[in-house]
């Protein structure tokens, strides 16, 4: 549920290196108007535990390896984002930590809104009971 794995189109240059691009509402499926990145992380540090109400996002390692650990209403499981043509699309109410797996890995996230808070939640009890009345919500006909 909101969360796809996307292969990020990269041109290579006859032995001078790769050139990986990704294009707002064409090959990532949102409006993008912000983007951050994450760095300077020891190996196994985790970062992150929590969800979004509303935002997508898309995050690329483009150098190292973080893993993301993912949790929806029913399932939960890991990403790991060790290839810079490797992308990872998380949408709304979908529990997310990202563990550093190699030092000097870089994450580099492009989301489709400006910085909220509001739209966080970083309480796990909270994160459940919300969830399962998206689901719901969703799921109802015309929804
Ligand atoms: C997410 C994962 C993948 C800002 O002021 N502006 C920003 O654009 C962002 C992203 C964060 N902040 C502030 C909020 C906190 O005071 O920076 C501080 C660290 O943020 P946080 O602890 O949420 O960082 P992570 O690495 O746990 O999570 C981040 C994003 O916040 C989050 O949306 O999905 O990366």
């Amino acid at each position: 549920m909101n969360t796809e794995v996307i292969d990020i189109k990269t041109i290579g240059s006859d032995g001078k290196g790769s050139l990986s691009f990704y294009e707002a509402q064409r090959t990532v499926p949102f409006p993008i108007r912000r983007v951050y990145y994450t760095y300077g992380v020891e190996a196994g540090i985790e970062r992150g535990a929590h969800a979004h109400r509303d935002l997508w996002q898309l995050l690329v390692c483009p150098n190292g390896c973080v893993e993301v650990l993912l949790e929806d209403e029913s399932h939960r499981w890991s990403e790991r984002l060790d290839r810079p043509d490797k992308g990872l699309v998380i949408g709304p109410y979908v529990w997310h930590s990202m563990v550093w797996r190699t030092e000097g890995a870089v994450l580099l996230v492009s989301a489709s809104d400006w910085y909220d808070e509001g739209d966080y939640i970083r309480d796990y009890d909270t994160f459940r009971r919300e969830v399962c009345a998206y689901v719901a919500r969703t799921a109802e006909p015309g929804a």
